[in-house]
């Protein structure tokens, strides 16, 4: 612009000359400038420590996926790998201050005077207010903390967010998986509560833990390490007072095995006693109202209540001071880092499977339990009744009363199954309804099969097969030989020896009842033989008559006594 050239200094208004050798330094001093910058930026992003996702949930399929290569980054730096890790863990219900209180711990592993400044807002594990969920699968803090204990020797500390529990996302398996993978793979494992112990929260606890120690190979005398239940704002402290000493008092009473008490709440406490090696419980107080209720409250410790802070300097150093912290142990080993991740991996993986029972809601499981139980109790009625027409004991039936009766009591059943009292609703009970009447059809078919073997027309079928087939035989090899067609004769006679052979084995196999294979391979043909050429011979001449010759001679035998019995009353 002229008027900016005006303005020009004298030296800039001339035209600079080209000058190649100044351009080509030029440029490679840019080139190492950008270079040494982008490569500071890098360093910066690797060493920036950061909340790592180590296990992705899949909110459409309900399945978790561990991040391998995350976990790999973590735990194998050369500085750590071979270290015995802590692996410390806060799991719970969504939306307690989980990842609040992480962020604290971060606070103490960086700095042992460590609540930080009044005004600092609180980082690290993402934190937040309100009422939808926020931390998702399983996240580990990227820094593995080295740290020396008094007697010399150093362990790696590795901290653990979990998803909350009991989000309107998440199943009750999702929830189960969470906390079983987060207390099979921590040695601390913090139970965060709020306000009191309820029973549920040990039920859950109880299906959780149960769910990680199905998961695992072999079953220790404890399959878990340390569980500190931690109760946030806790408001009785006039009964027990905050800190660990209440907290452990308050949950002795809690955990307590009475012998009057009833055995579903005996059993939820011995399980969990089972469990962990070591059990605690620390009462935490209200952090006041600006935390739990100020959308604007950024985590600074001017915002928080001081007898909050009181008991969080007290409660962090319990879980994390060197010579509080507790190693990794499976089966009884000392886990190195490197370790871990081989078990994080074999764990999910039996997650991923399909051999796990799935954990279910209260609901659902005992809808089941109680379809299972009617379905039982109405096979068992049809079986009793069958027994009763044609069990072991009893004589042959015919094919057809049979039948009658199986639709007789098979409805019987299903009126039965029907009547019981059920949980889960019409379209649930109806499911177990038709498996019911799938199961009984097999019972029949097994009965039907049963009921044939008593028939002594069917158990003769493959003799009397195999002499119909000799008598064929000789009668052609007869004729043919006769007529001169030695070939044919000489095959009709190798088929009646066959045929003489497996009869002889049949016999055998029938009175040993060794070589069971062969004999049902001579049962296989002779029955295919009598289905497709002697049946619809025999059908019409021999069983129907056989049949009624018997009905007739029963029906005589039977009418003859009454006639008698009436002609005697005549007299
Ligand atoms: N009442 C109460 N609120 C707390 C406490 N600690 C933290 N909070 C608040 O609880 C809210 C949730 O905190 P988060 O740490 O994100 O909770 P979270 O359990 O990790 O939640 P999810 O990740 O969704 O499971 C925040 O607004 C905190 O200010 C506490 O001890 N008592
Ligand atoms: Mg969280």
């Amino acid at each position: 612009h002229p008027d900016v050239a005006l303005h020009r200094a004298p030296w800039k208004t001339s035209k600079p000359k080209y000058d190649p050798h100044i351009s080509c330094t030029q440029f490679n001093m840019a080139f190492y400038t950008f270079l040494s910058f982008s490569m500071s930026i890098k360093v910066a992003a690797k060493e920036a420590a950061r909340p790592i996702q180590i296990v992705l949930a899949n909110e459409e399929e309900h399945s978790f996926e561990l991040d391998e290569a995350a976990l790999e980054n973590i735990l194998l730096q050369d500085h750590v790998k071979d270290l015995n890790v802590v692996v410390v863990s806060v799991a719970g219900a969504f939306r307690k201050g989980k990842s609040f209180l992480l962020d604290f711990m971060l606070r103490y592993m960086h700095n042992p005077s460590w609540m930080g400044g009044e005004d600092e807002p609180l980082s690290g594990f993402s934190w937040r207010g309100g009422c939808e969920r926020e931390t998702t699968g399983i996240q580990a803090w990227s820094e593995v903390f080295v740290v020396e204990r008094s007697d010399g020797s150093k362990v790696a500390v590795l901290l653990v967010d979990t998803q909350g529990a009991f989000d309107s996302q998440s199943t009750i398996k999702d929830c189960a998986t969470v906390f079983a993978l987060s207390t099979m793979t921590s040695s601390v494992q913090v139970y965060n509560l709020t306000q009191n112990v309820q029973e549920d929260d040990l039920q859950h606890l109880q299906l959780f833990t149960e769910y990680g120690r199905l998961a695992m190979e072999e079953i220790y005398l404890k399959p878990f390490q340390s569980l500190m239940f931690l109760i946030r704002d806790w408001c009785y402290p006039y009964e027990h007072g905050y800190g660990l000493e209440g907290g452990n008092a308050f949950l002795k009473k809690r955990l307590q095995v009475k012998q009057n008490q009833h055995e579903e709440l005996q059993n939820v406490r011995k399980h969990i006693h089972s469990c962990f090696s070591n059990i605690g419980c620390f009462l935490q107080p209200h952090p006041g109202l600006k935390v739990a209720t100020n959308p604007y409250f950024d985590g600074r410790l001017r915002d928080i209540d001081d007898d909050f802070k009181t008991h969080l300097a007290e409660l962090v150093p319990l879980l994390l001071a060197p010579d509080r912290l507790v190693e990794k142990e499976i089966g009884g080993n000392k886990v190195t880092c490197r370790d871990l991740v081989e078990y994080f991996k074999s764990y999910i993986k039996i997650y991923q499977g399909e051999e796990l029972p799935h954990p279910k809601s209260m609901l659902q499981a005992t809808a089941e339990a109680n379809n299972l139980t009617a379905v039982a109790g109405a096979k068992d009625l049809y079986g009793k009744s069958m027994e009763a027409v044609c069990g072991g004991d009893k004589p042959y039936i015919a094919p057809a009363d049979l039948e009658r009766c199986h639709e007789e009591f098979r409805e019987c059943s299903v009126r039965h199954f029907r009547s019981v009292k059920k949980m889960g609703g019409d379209e649930f009970c109806q499911r177990y309804q038709s498996q019911l009447e799938g199961e009984l059809d097999e019972v029949y078919a097994n009965f039907t099969k049963h009921n044939d073997g008593k028939n002594i027309f069917y158990a003769a079928r493959t003799p009397a097969t195999l002499f119909a087939v000799m008598f064929a035989a000789y009668v052609v090899s007869g004729v043919t030989g006769f007529v001169g067609l030695g070939t044919l004769a000489a095959l009709a006679n190798l088929l009646m020896g066959v045929a003489l052979l497996s009869l002889c084995a049949w016999a055998y196999v029938k009175y040993s009842g060794e070589f069971r294979e062969i004999g049902a391979v001579i049962d296989l043909v002779a029955e295919n033989l009598w289905e497709q050429v002697l049946k619809p011979l025999s059908e019409h001449y021999m069983e129907d008559n056989v049949r009624q010759t018997v009905v007739n001679s029963l029906k005589a035998s039977l009418t003859e006594p009454a006639s008698q019995h009436g002609k005697l009353k005549a007299h």
